[in-house]
């Protein structure tokens, strides 16, 4: 079996589709008018092991803001879409990536309620001429957010701001895939909820 789910997001801002299937390992194929922000989407797939489809129109003459945020969102949707009831999930995940002089630590709960923890800081303001750096956060928090987790984004330390951002997500795709697994031990919900 094969989870996948597509969803559609146009507002007077942008205009985005996001295919995304847990299973399968499909290549990906990113495309949103940021080259450093594809660059981090493609990462987050690969070690997520994801099969990952972004395609965003957006309104970049203003600045990446509105398309990274929105991507968040509608990849956050996409998730819930396809996680569907979430039996059997594993729910929590959690992963540490270096790169190079960069530690990141994710951790992450598909609980339901949404919740983002967010530190890192870096020196360089905008990478790749179109990409301001703070929109990381607003990335996860859109994330966190329509994804209904709880997600925890930690660096630890680091140097170069590329390095430390692509450790975040790296990370962030290493414990997803961890969270989305399926185990056959679990009987229902992962939840003494019942529900989550
Ligand atoms: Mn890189």
């Amino acid at each position: 079996m094969i989870r996948t789910g597509t969803v559609q997001r146009r507002t007077a801002e942008t205009d985005i589709i996001v295919e995304l299937a847990l299973d399968g390992n499909q290549a990906s194929s990113i495309s949103t008018g940021i080259g450093f922000f594809d660059h981090m989407l493609t990462l987050f797939a690969k070690h997520g092991r994801f099969g990952l489809v972004v395609k965003a129109n957006g309104d970049t003459y203003v600045d990446a803001h509105h398309t990274v945020e929105d991507v968040g969102l509608a990849l956050g949707q996409a998730l819930v879409k396809v996680l569907g009831d979430k039996v059997g999930i594993e729910r929590y995940g959690d992963a540490w990536v270096p790169m190079d002089e960069a530690l990141t630590q994710v951790v992450v709960d598909l609980s339901g309620r949404p919740y983002l923890v967010f530190q890192g800081e870096w020196s360089t303001p905008v990478l790749g001429g179109n990409f301001e750096t703070e929109l990381v956060e607003d990335f996860f928090q859109a994330f966190a957010m329509s994804g209904a987790m709880n997600l925890h984004v930690r660096n630890l330390y680091g140097r170069n701001t590329h390095h430390i951002i692509e450790s975040m997500f790296k990370a962030t795709g290493r414990a997803l895939r961890k969270a989305v697994t399926i185990n056959l031990d679990i009987v229902g919900v992962n939840s003494t909820k019942g529900t989550i």
